[in-house]
């Protein structure tokens, strides 16, 4: 066993950007040429166009807009609304979500499959469970929900899974999430000209309207799929391009929303689906996976995962995808003039995501089936299409196992100790490990990939090292697939660890990395982080926990940083978030916040001292408790 390097994920995508250049196709890696240098404004974040009196750039020259702004003001406005941005769309497919619950019934497209899951929450929030009827209840959890998205009055209910500590220090910093939707129009209406350019006022309410995210929209994205489609367990699969296979049709799935991606792998395995892509020549249908769809289903049903963000190109360059499913998010507008190069159909299924050069095959949970159906029928039709010249896959794949919900973490872990009966079902196995100094904490790293920096290899890097200084990383998004593909999911990648991860790896029967999902699935993490300090008695922030996300790139990834920050994890970048412009806005994110949430961001963008700066801030945390 060993792991595929990232120059090899490099020669592959060379392979296939030179069939891109035979068919005059473009790709990234040119565009990103023609864009650089980037306009340097934008890069700091004192641009300003939030008013027709502008656009306004801040020089040394003109230190104020026309209305008066200085740079913390724009570069503080211009992160808010970056903010808001990533909150909006993590919660909106939160609340597509919970729209899909409405619709379950026991002979519709979409049942109940968590039936325990979604009692333990409603449990929770105070609703009546005994002696209901399953769907009757997720109908009414389902509108709960919804309200929590515009309720007149109150703050998010979820907030109350986190340590007694943590919501305190929120309800005192004043950034406990009232409605979902408030927070973000909030965002919009304090960074209206002529409202707030007060840098703190600013970055308090970015944490608060991350903290809608994250312990509001996506939290309820993660745990009503969870109660749809199945709490992840582990479940083996595959990673890397080499996962499409030449003889068979295959279906790329790529987005977020597992609404969409379940019903495909659905019909992929309908009888007469399958007869009619023998009747066209294939051997069969192979769906895969990009972005956080492919986290979705992976984790649930095994289904591999051909790449992540910066890949989505090379699954059509392969000259063998048959289409390329997407709903909503990090879909490169790209696909369609490149798809147009091949026989891959692009297929937008979203109102929230309509591209040019892209086949609309609108999708809804109430007629989810027939979508479903039609979308495989058009892919499979599609193989007597291909053009044999064109076809290259890279055999590169890596075997990966995934599944890591808390629910999975908790229940694997138990395994790793001999102590009594009452630890069991806690995260007290794992904090035994901690304490002990078998393991030295632990990493949360997320986020994409990003152009600035030579894709995957700071994930890869990062982790490698981490594991090999006995921390365990918790894995989500793009950075899970990095994993996987690299082959750090796979369990004899233990070999690459210190001896105490080793030895848990070994007791537990899991990798070094565990995957717990897609981004909306980061509110796993917080979760977690909040078990394991209820059960150890300490604040977050004390815990030698750090999170990470090495290569991010959308604003949904501040968004999760924010909030991330806000639960008292203290977070490490590897790309400047645009605000270097501004001193002010930098001190806020690098070291204000923590007077209110005992968490703070670092950044450092060269990777080998990003990653020596989180094993120094674990060890610090670990001296700071004696252990
Ligand atoms: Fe310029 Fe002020 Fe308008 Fe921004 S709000 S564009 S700084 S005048
Ligand atoms: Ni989440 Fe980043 Fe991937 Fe998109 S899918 S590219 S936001 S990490
Ligand atoms: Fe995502």
């Amino acid at each position: 066993f060993r792991l595929t390097t990232v120059e090899e994920f490099e020669a592959a995508t060379d392979r296939l950007l030179e069939t891109g250049a035979k068919v005059g196709a473009d790709s990234w890696q040119m565009r990103v040429k023609n864009q650089t240098p980037h306009c340097k404004f934008g890069e700091e974040g004192i641009c300003c166009r939030i008013c027709s009196m502008g656009p306004c750039r801040i020089t040394k020259k003109a230190p104020r807009g026309i209305c008066g702004c200085d740079a913390h003001g724009i570069a503080g406005r211009n992160f808010l609304r970056f903010t808001a941005g990533g909150a909006a769309t993590h919660s909106d497919h939160g609340r597509e979500i919970c729209h899909t619950l409405h619709t379950v019934a026991p002979d519709g497209n979409y049942k109940v499959k968590d039936a325990e899951k979604l009692i333990r929450i409603a449990k929770e929030w105070g609703v009546e469970t005994e002696g209901r009827d399953i769907y009757e209840l997720a109908h009414e959890m389902s509108e709960l929900a919804l309200m929590e998205y515009g309720k007149p009055f109150g703050v998010q209910r979820w907030l109350k899974r986190a340590p007694e500590h943590t919501q305190k220090l929120w309800h005192d910093a004043e950034i406990e999430p009232r409605a979902i939707d408030r927070e973000v129009s909030t965002a919009m209406h304090m960074t209206h000209m002529g409202n707030s350019s007060k840098p703190e006022a600013l970055v308090r309410q970015a944490l608060r309207s991350g903290m809608s995210d994250g312990w509001g929209g996506s939290m309820c994205g993660t745990e009503f799929s969870d109660v749809m489609f199945g709490t992840p367990k582990p479940v083996d699969t595959e990673a890397n391009l080499g996962v499409m296979k030449e003889d068979q049709v295959n279906i790329i799935v790529h987005g977020h929303d597992p609404s969409l991606s379940e019903m495909i792998c659905e019909y992929a395995d309908d009888p007469e689906m399958v007869a009619l892509a023998k009747t066209m020549g294939a051997n069969g249908i192979n769906v895969a996976g990009v972005c956080c769809t492919s986290n979705e289903v992976a984790m649930r049903r095994g289904v591999p995962m051909a790449g992540n963000f910066l890949q989505q190109e090379n699954v059509v360059l392969t000259g063998a995808c048959e289409a390329i499913v997407v709903d909503v998010q990090c879909i490169f507008p790209a696909l369609g003039p490149l798809s147009k190069c091949f026989h891959t159909k692009f297929i937008t299924t979203s109102p929230i995501a309509q591209m040019p050069d892209s086949d609309f095959i609108r999708f809804n949970a109430e007629t989810a089936g027939e979508n479903a159906k039609k979308i495989v029928r058009t892919a499979v039709e599609n193989f007597a299409n291909r053009k044999q010249e064109l076809v290259h896959i890279p055999q590169l794949k890596q075997k990966a196992t995934v599944g890591y919900s808390v629910e999975a973490i908790v229940k694997t872990l138990d395994g790793v100790t001999n102590s009594q009966v009452d630890v069991l079902g806690t995260t007290k196995p794992l904090l035994e490990c901690i304490t002990s100094g078998v393991l030295r904490g632990a990493v949360a790293m997320v986020g994409c990939n990003n152009p600035r920096v030579r894709p995957d290899y700071a994930h890869i890097e990062l982790m490698k090292k981490l594991i090999k200084n006995d921390i365990i990383v918790i894995l989500s998004g793009c950075s899970a697939q990095a994993a996987a593909r690299a082959g750090l999911m796979d369990k004899r990648a233990k070999d690459l660890c210190g001896a105490g991860l080793k030895r848990v790896c070994e007791l537990a029967d899991i990798p070094p990395v565990l995957h717990m999902g897609s981004c909306v699935d980061i509110s796993r993490m917080m979760v977690l982080a909040s078990e394991l300090s209820k059960d150890s008695g300490l604040p977050i922030s004390k815990l030698p926990v750090v999170g990470c996300a090495p290569e991010w790139m959308s604003e949904k990834a501040v968004s999760i940083g924010n909030y991330v920050v806000a639960t008292g994890i203290d977070t490490f970048l590897g790309v400047d978030p645009q605000v270097s412009g501004s001193s002010e806005v930098t001190y806020w994110l690098t070291e204000g916040v923590r007077k209110w949430v005992e968490a703070a961001y670092t950044v450092e963008k060269d990777i080998e001292k990003l990653g020596d700066a989180m094993i120094a801030r674990i060890e610090e945390k670990r001296a700071a408790l004696g252990i």
